[in-house]
C-alpha cells in the first residue's frame, strides 16, 4: 500500500485538489460528488484519469472539465453501465494489489475449493469450482480504479452475480452481499450494486483462468466501485441485512465507494 501511495502526485494536498476539482464540476455532478463524500477515489473514478500517468494536478483538473455524464452516472446510479473498452485498451501487465505483497498472496487449491453461500438464500449449498465454471459466462473489459491513485483496464470473464443470486434464490430485498476471502479479507456489497448487470463472479482474466495474483479461483468484479470493493480469493458469500464491515471499510473508507 505504501509503495503505491508514494506514486500519488507529489507535493499536492489531496483535500485541496478535491476542493478545486469540485468547483470545476457541473452542478448536478458536484452535488452528487459532495453528497457521496467528495473523496479522492471518486475524483479518480469520475475523471477516468490515471493519476500515476497524469503526473500533475493540472492534468487531473483538466479532465474535470471534460466530464462524461455516462461515467459519473455509473458511479452514483445503480442502473447505469460503467464504460467498456476494446481489447487493445487492456493494460499490460495488469497491476497486482493487496494489503500484502504478491509473495504472500494466498494459494487456493482449486480441487478442494468450495464457495459457501449462506444467509437469506433458499439454497445454501456449497459450490465446487467445476460447478461454478459450468455457469453461463460473459466477458467485459472495464476500468479498475484503486483509491490509492492508479487505474488499469482489464478483461474479466464470469457469471453475472445477479444471475447467481437468482439461481440460489437469494432474497434480493436484503441489504448486502457480504464476501469473505481465503486470507481473511472481507467486503460488503450493497444489493443494488450486487444486482448491477456488470457485477460479476469472475473466473478468468484476459481469457485465461484467473491467475493467483488476481484472485484465483474467483473474484467479484464490480466496475462501478473502487478496487477495494472487488474482493479476490472469494470463499464465501452471505446475503444479509446486517452491516458486517470489511477490511478497508473498517479503516474508514466509505462503503459506498463509488466514493
Ligand atoms: N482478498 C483480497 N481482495 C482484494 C484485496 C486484498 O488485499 N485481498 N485488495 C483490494 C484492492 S485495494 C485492490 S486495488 C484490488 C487489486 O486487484 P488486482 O490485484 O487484480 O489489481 O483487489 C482488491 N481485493
Ligand atoms: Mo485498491
Amino acid at each position: 500500500m505504501q509503495r503505491i501511495r508514494s506514486l500519488l502526485i507529489r507535493g499536492v494536498d489531496k483535500t485541496l485538489l478535491v476542493k478545486d476539482a469540485a468547483k470545476l464540476m457541473p452542478d448536478l455532478t458536484r452535488r452528487r460528488f459532495l453528497s457521496a463524500g467528495a473523496s479522492f477515489g471518486a475524483l479518480t473514478m469520475l475523471t477516468g484519469c490515471d493519476v500515476v500517468d497524469s503526473g500533475t494536478a493540472e492534468d487531473l483538473l483538466k479532465h474535470i472539465s471534460k466530464f462524461n455524464d455516462a461515467v459519473q452516472a455509473a458511479i452514483f446510479n445503480p442502473d447505469t453501465l460503467a464504460p467498456t473498452f476494446p481489447e487493445s485498451a487492456v493494460t499490460k501487465p495488469f497491476p497486482f494489489n493487496a494489503y500484502y505483497s504478491l509473495d504472500d498472496a494466498p494459494y487456493v487449491d482449486g480441487d478442494s475449493y468450495r464457495f459457501e453461500v449462506s444467509g437469506l438464500v433458499d439454497n445454501k449449498k456449497s459450490w465446487t469450482l467445476k460447478e461454478l465454471h459450468a455457469l453461463p459466462q460473459v466477458k467485459q473489459i472495464t476500468r479498475h480504479i484503486c483509491v490509492e491513485g492508479w487505474s488499469a483496464i482489464g478483461s474479466w470473464t464470469g457469471t453475472p452475480l445477479r444471475d447467481f443470486l437468482k439461481l440460489v434464490g437469494a432474497d434480493t430485498r436484503a441489504k448486502y452481499c457480504w464476501f469473505r476471502c481465503a486470507e481473511g479479507y472481507t467486503s460488503p456489497l450493497d444489493m443494488p450494486t450486487a444486482l448491477h448487470p456488470q457485477t460479476q463472479m469472475t473466473f478468468r482474466f484476459a481469457d485465461e483462468i484467473l491467475p493467483r495474483a488476481y484472485g484465483f479461483p474467483m473474484k467479484i468484479r464490480v466496475p462501478t466501485k473502487l478496487g477495494f470493493k472487488n474482493p479476490k480469493y472469494v470463499v464465501a458469500m452471505e446475503v444479509t441485512n446486517d452491516y458486517k464491515g470489511g477490511y478497508w471499510e473498517d479503516q474508514g473508507y466509505n462503503s459506498f465507494s463509488g466514493s
